[in-house]
Order: structure tokens, then C-alpha cells, then sequence
């Protein structure tokens, strides 16, 4: 018991230096500009003029985009992932997303057969493999599998954290520590004393 108290104490007297958390986004998330959601299907002819980055706007065959984002305060890196979202993606073969050359893998089929032929959908890629890649400048590459494959990109975020620090105690959380074990000690021993 007295173990389980003075753990619990220690605990709550540390401060947990959390994880750090950046993100890089290209584009904006509102489903191409006209609401389209994951899993849904919709008319390219609907698809705008786009955000000027080359987000929400129809294309054909194989795209790059460069990712640029400041590192900041960001201790080393342990883990990082891409989400991308995008539509209509796959034309006669799968379409291949690649960061700095490296392929990362493959984006969900968005070029089935009617009723809407364009379907929308999220695809995150895990970066475990390839965080010596993040220097705060990245390429993106959507490689078709067909040139004449038409799609559409609503938006690709990378998500980069580190660790965070060790808990570490305080001085003033030292002193509250010490008081918390006296305190602790002594309804030990007013216990003991009871039962004898
Ligand atoms: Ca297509
Ligand atoms: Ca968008």
C-alpha cells in the first residue's frame, strides 16, 4: 500500500514533457472544393478551377508537389505519416504515391465502373521507414499507372512528432515528494499502532 501511494505521488509530482507534433499541409481540406466526402462518388465535370497549388483541380497522369514546413523545436523523430485525399485515382492500374523518390505505396482504387466513375477516398501512408527523409522540404509524387488517368488531389498532410522528453521532477515537486513520503510513513506507522 504505502509502495502503490508513494508511486502514485511520484507520478503526479513529475512533469511529463509531451510529444511534439507538426504538420505540413498542401492544400485544404474540403473535399475538392465542392464537399465531396471519403468513400463517395462524384462527377469530375463538377471539379473547379482549383486553389492556384494545384489542389481541386482535374488533372491527368503523373503530379509532384513539394511539401516545405520548418522542423521548429521538433527533437528527433519517431514516427510520421502522409494522409492524402483524393479522387478518381486508378485508371487501368493503381496509382503509386512516392516521397523523394521513395514509393510509399499505393492509392485506393477511385475509377470503378458507374454509376459516378469518380470515387473519393483518404489514403495514410505509414513514414516509420523513411523519417531521415524529413528535412523540412519533401517532393510528392502521384504516379499513374495510365496518362490519360483523370484525377483530383483535395489536400496531402504530412504528420511528424517526436518523442517528447523524459518525466522529469522539479525541485519544488522534489520537496512536496519528501513531504508526501513523511506523510505517508507516519499513517504507516498510526496503523501498526492500532493494530498492536
Ligand atoms: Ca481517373
Ligand atoms: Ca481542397
Amino acid at each position: 500500500m504505502k509502495h502503490l501511494l508513494t508511486g502514485a505521488l511520484f507520478a503526479m509530482l513529475c512533469t511529463t514533457a509531451s510529444a511534439t507534433t507538426i504538420e505540413a499541409q498542401l492544400g485544404d481540406a474540403d473535399g475538392f472544393g465542392i464537399g465531396v466526402t471519403h468513400a463517395s462518388g462524384f462527377l469530375w465535370s463538377a471539379i473547379g478551377g482549383g486553389d492556384g497549388d494545384g489542389t481541386d483541380r482535374w488533372v491527368y497522369g503523373t503530379q509532384a508537389a513539394t511539401l516545405t514546413y520548418s522542423l521548429g523545436t521538433l527533437g528527433p523523430i519517431t514516427s510520421a505519416s502522409l494522409e492524402v485525399f483524393t479522387g478518381g485515382q486508378g485508371l487501368y492500374g493503381l496509382t503509386s504515391v512516392l516521397i523523394d523518390g521513395q514509393l510509399l505505396g499505393t492509392l485506393t482504387d477511385g475509377d470503378d465502373v458507374g454509376p459516378m466513375y469518380n470515387y473519393a477516398w483518404r489514403d495514410t501512408f505509414d513514414l516509420s521507414s523513411f523519417l531521415g527523409l524529413l528535412d523540412g522540404s519533401n517532393t510528392l509524387t502521384f504516379q499513374t499507372n495510365n496518362s490519360g488517368d483523370g484525377w483530383v488531389l483535395d489536400y496531402a498532410r504530412l504528420t511528424i512528432s517526436d518523442e517528447g522528453g523524459a518525466p522529469v521532477p522539479e525541485p519544488s515537486a522534489l520537496a512536496l515528494l519528501a513531504a508526501g513520503l513523511i506523510a505517508v510513513r507516519l499513517a504507516a506507522r498510526k496503523q501498526r499502532t492500532a493494530q498492536a
